[in-house]
């Protein structure tokens, strides 16, 4: 018996539609939308929605994606399949958002950053407005739930998509529902914090709220150039000194904080408790939004970072112990047996329970994820070993004090 308990002194809610797993972004693309089926596996295996509270999503309507997106962006959105996208791009007011082509572009892009060539980040696929609406709606749901004082925590493990912008679709994300999120918070709390542990910078969500000093941004991320060629890691935004729309009343409510390549726990820890610390204090926010993406993790395929599921979950239990209303959501993470893990393990910490090492595969469909690969083994926390890629830490403790300290 793993003998699963509900929180004492707080609720929690968790929002979910299973619809969202089907998708397929298409054959070699790094999203899977798989990790949330492994992740739904995990959660019920281990018997943690009798801790919670749990909603079935329901779509978002047009008008509320409307609330921050352009809308000529939504109503393409709400129509555009891999059978419409031709005609689609014919339609005049959506063929002025096709952007020009440059030579030495590798895919052909179709209006707002979408396309159906096979290597596009922000590919047209079957079932993708199902996806998004949906998604979005699992946020909004939560964000529902936080604001009508149902609960205290809300978890929607299919969002935090947070590159979107107004009206482009960028690295992956269609529909920023952080933004959306926010802006629906904003009407009940004077003032939110948005913290991203997501390895990419948080780039839609700060430049949405870049001059609205009730809504601060910090988000941690891998920064600068890869180690052999010159390219930046991607969206290539974030530096250090980036702290908001200089001139305008939400200076100073953005925070970055760049990472090189290859950190490890004890240094993201230091990193993410005192600015994060700090942050609370200075901003004293009445309610937060946590994007948890997951490439954040030792071994992903996309990220550079080497921290493990213990210390992704310490970010969570910090922010969850400043007591202020919590809106948990999902991003990022391309190794799909690992992102399973730190999103169950999560929900665990936010319904205050701690949950055995040794994952119930008798009670887990697909076991086959959780055993026998690179590091796995039926554990819940697998160690890193010999066949973890690891990345060389390129960071210094010294560059971590001086972020600190800034
Ligand atoms: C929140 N990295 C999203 C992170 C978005 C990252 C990128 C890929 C990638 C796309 C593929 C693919 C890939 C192995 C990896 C400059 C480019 C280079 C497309 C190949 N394999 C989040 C977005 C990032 C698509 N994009 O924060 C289809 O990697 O670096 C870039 C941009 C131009 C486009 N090309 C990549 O985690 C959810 N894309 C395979 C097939
Ligand atoms: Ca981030
Ligand atoms: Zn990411």
């Amino acid at each position: 018996e793993i003998g699963i308990t509900k929180p004492k002194g707080h609720k929690v809610s968790f929002h979910y539609n299973s619809r969202v797993e089907d998708m397929h972004f298409g054959k070699t693309h790094p999203m899977k939308p798989w990790r949330l089926t492994l992740t739904k596996h995990l959660v019920l295996g281990y018997g943690l929605h009798y801790a919670m509270d749990t909603h079935e999503a329901v779509s978002a309507g047009k008008d509320q994606v409307r609330a921050f997106h352009d809308p000529d962006y939504v109503d393409f959105l709400a129509q555009v399949s891999p059978q419409t996208f031709a005609s689609l791009c014919e339609v005049p007011r959506f063929a002025q958002h096709i952007p020009p082509k440059h030579e030495n572009d590798t895919v052909d892009l179709g209006p707002f950053n979408l396309s159906t060539s096979p290597g596009a980040d922000c590919p047209v696929f079957d079932g993708m407005s199902t996806y998004l609406f949906l998604y979005t709606g699992a946020t909004l749901g939560a964000t529902q739930q936080l604001t009508s004082n149902q609960t205290d925590i809300a978890i929607n493990w299919s969002g935090g998509l947070h590159h979107a912008h107004r009206a482009e679709a960028s690295g992956f994300c269609y529909i920023n529902d952080i933004v959306l999120s926010i802006l629906d918070l904003l009407r009940v709390y004077p003032r939110v914090l948005y913290i991203d542990i997501d390895v990419h910078h948080g780039d839609g969500v700060e430049e949405a709220f870049q001059r609205q000093p009730r809504v601060m941004t910090l988000s941690y991320h891998r920064y600068g150039p890869y180690d052999e060629t010159q390219h930046k890691f991607f969206p290539g935004t974030g530096d250090l000194a980036d702290v908001g729309l200089k001139g305008t009343v939400g200076e100073h409510f953005a925070l970055n904080v760049p990472i090189a390549s290859g950190i490890n726990d004890g240094q993201y820890k230091y990193l993410f408790e005192n600015v994060t610390g700090r942050a609370i204090e200075a901003f004293k926010p009445s309610a937060i939004v946590l994007q948890c993406g997951a490439d954040s993790l030792g071994g992903d395929r996309l990220g550079q970072f080497n921290i493990s599921t213990t210390q992704h979950g310490e970010c969570v239990s910090f922010v969850k112990r400043s007591g202020l209303p919590l809106l948990i959501l999902g991003g990022g993470g391309y190794t799909a047996r690992n992102v399973a893990r730190a999103w169950c393990h999560e929900t665990a910490l936010a319904t205050d329970n701690t949950l055995p090492d040794s994952i119930p595969l008798d009670l887990v469909p697909r076991p086959e994820a959780f055993q026998g690969r690179a590091h796995g083994d039926g554990k819940l926390h697998p160690p890193f070993n010999k066949n973890t890629p690891v990345h060389n830490n390129q960071n210094k403790d010294v560059d971590l004090e001086y972020m600190v300290k800034k």
